[in-house]
Order: structure tokens, then sequence, then C-alpha cells
């Protein structure tokens, strides 16, 4: 598959934008993008739209494209991890895409969050090893306040249980996330970790949204997420649920934002706030 690349080295890219990972081209893309770490998880987002087209499979990168309430939307999976999710967000962004919804699964530090419940990520602790590379610690990996408004608005609309915090996102699901490693291996900072995150608010642990929230702060772009809880980490019980919910609340995300951004364009506003739509 990947022989007869000839491209420069920079930003492999082939004839009509055709990306080296994500395997898209030109026109394949929208705007709004869902993101989802699990590729499977892309059918299941696409399952929920009015009009699906298969894009591209590659690697841990599965593309749809399609349609929403008339809104044109794309869903690309980042695969685990923040250097995947960086390689996807760069390649999505070369496309024009510019709005970005990660759709994921987390396991909850906080006893009021039950699993099945829904987090919206207002930002993240970037433990993701990916993000500095692109720019200094003390820059904040935080969503962006549409897109989390939206979130909650989509919430709200299904009635679906949701919280709105910071989460940690971790470059490992096990050591990171102070799971004992092989043999019951670990560091001894990993005995504290949960509590201290715990008193800090910390919601969850999770392993892309730092990545994805740096990175679209710092190229100016919007993101946020939604994930949901398949883990309790103070329970140390792992229930696979909300995962229906959380892509119900990301598809009804992209509705609203498409709404809240024809408002801005028609009333002449750069950003979006709650008392736009009585603007005359
Ligand atoms: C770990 O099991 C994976 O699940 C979470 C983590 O961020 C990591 O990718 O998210 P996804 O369900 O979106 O993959
Ligand atoms: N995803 C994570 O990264 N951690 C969990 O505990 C559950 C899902």
């Amino acid at each position: 598959m990947k022989q007869g690349w000839h491209s420069g080295a920079e930003r492999p890219v082939m004839e009509e934008g055709l990306q080296y990972h994500i395997r898209c081209r030109r026109g394949d893309v929208n705007r709004y993008v869902l993101l989802p770490g699990d590729p499977e998880r892309v059918d299941v987002i696409a399952g929920g739209w009015d009009e699906a087209r298969f894009i591209a499979n590659n690697r841990e990168h599965r593309t749809w494209s399609g349609a929403l309430g008339g809104v044109p939307v794309t869903a690309c999976s980042t695969g685990m991890g923040g250097p995947s999710a960086s390689i996807a967000l760069e390649e999505l962004a070369a496309l024009g895409a510019d709005t970005f919804i990660r759709v994921g699964s987390c396991g909850a530090i906080q006893e009021e969050v039950q699993c099945g419940d829904l987090v919206i990520c207002s930002g993240a602790m970037r433990q993701d090893g990916t993000s500095p590379d692109y720019v200094d610690l003390s820059y904040p990996a935080a969503a962006h306040y549409e897109v989390t408004a939206a979130l909650v608005e989509a919430c709200e609309r299904l009635e679906v249980p949701y919280h709105v915090g910071v989460s940690c996102t971790t470059a490992s699901f096990y050591c990171g996330q102070a799971r004992p490693g092989l043999g019951g291996y670990a560091q001894s900072a990993s005995a504290r970790k949960i509590e201290d995150l715990n008193r800090a608010g910390v919601m969850d642990f999770e392993m892309e949204a730092a990545t994805i929230l740096t990175l679209s702060g710092v190229y100016g772009l919007r993101a946020g997420a939604v994930l949901a809880v398949v883990a309790h980490r103070l329970r140390d019980s792992f229930e696979y649920e909300g995962i229906d919910n959380s892509v119900r609340a990301a598809n009804e995300a992209v509705k609203i934002l498409a709404a809240w951004d024809r408002a801005k364009e028609a009333k002449g506003r750069r950003y979006w706030y709650p008392g736009l739509l009585m603007v005359q």
C-alpha cells in the first residue's frame, strides 16, 4: 500500500493533497470533525448521520464524511495517545477542518461521577508527552468555549448525565494512570497520583484530549471533548457504558455549533455569546 509514495519529506503529500497517514485528499474532509480514539466508533458516529460516505482506512485512522441536519461533517479516529492524535489533527487541519470534538472514553477519579456518565472536558493536564513538542508546558490545553458550550447544550437537550471539568491526559494507560504495570511494577509517585488529582478536582484520566486541545489552541482552531466514563478508579470498577450517549452528544453539538456559526455570520460577530440570537 505504501510502496510508490514519492513526495517531499517535510509534509508527505501526494496529488490532490492526499495526506500520508489519514489517506484523505482535498474535498474529503469537512469543517466539523469528530475524533474518536477507537476506529470502530467512527462507524457508530456515522450511523447517526443523514448521509455517510466511507473515505479511507489506514493504520489507526478510519474516516467517514457525510451530513447531519444539513451540516457537512467528518469523523476520523485518532488511535490511542498523543502521537497519532497529533498526526490526525495535523492532516485533517491541512485539508480545511477547523472544529474538532474528541468523542472518547475515560476513567473517573471523582466520587460524584458514575460509570456511563459523560465528562465534557473544559481543559486537560498535559501529561500526553506530545504537546510539549509544539509549545511550552505553561501553555494551557483549554477547550474552546464555543465547543464546550455546544456540548453542554447538546447534553441538556438529550437529557444525558454529564459533568464539566478538567481531565488528565496521560501518555500511558497503565503506569501513567496509576495502574500497576507488569508484576505490580510502580514508581513511588504513582501511589499518591489519584488522591492528589482527586483533591484538585480533576475529573478523569484519558489519553488524547491535551494533545488535541493544545494543538488546536496553537493553530487558532476550535476543539473540545466529550468522554464516556467507562472506568471508576476510586471504586475499582470498569463498566463499558455511555459511548452511545457520547456519540449522540457530539453529533448534536455539531448541529448546534453550525447554527451558532451561521448566526455569527448573519450578525457580523466573530464570537458566539448567549445573547447573540437576540441581536437585531
Ligand atoms: C484507552 O483504553 C483508550 O481509551 C480512551 C483513551 O483516551 C485511550 O485512547 O479513549 P478512546 O475510547 O477514545 O480510545
Ligand atoms: N480510557 C483511559 O484512558 N483510562 C481509563 O481508565 C478508561 C478509558
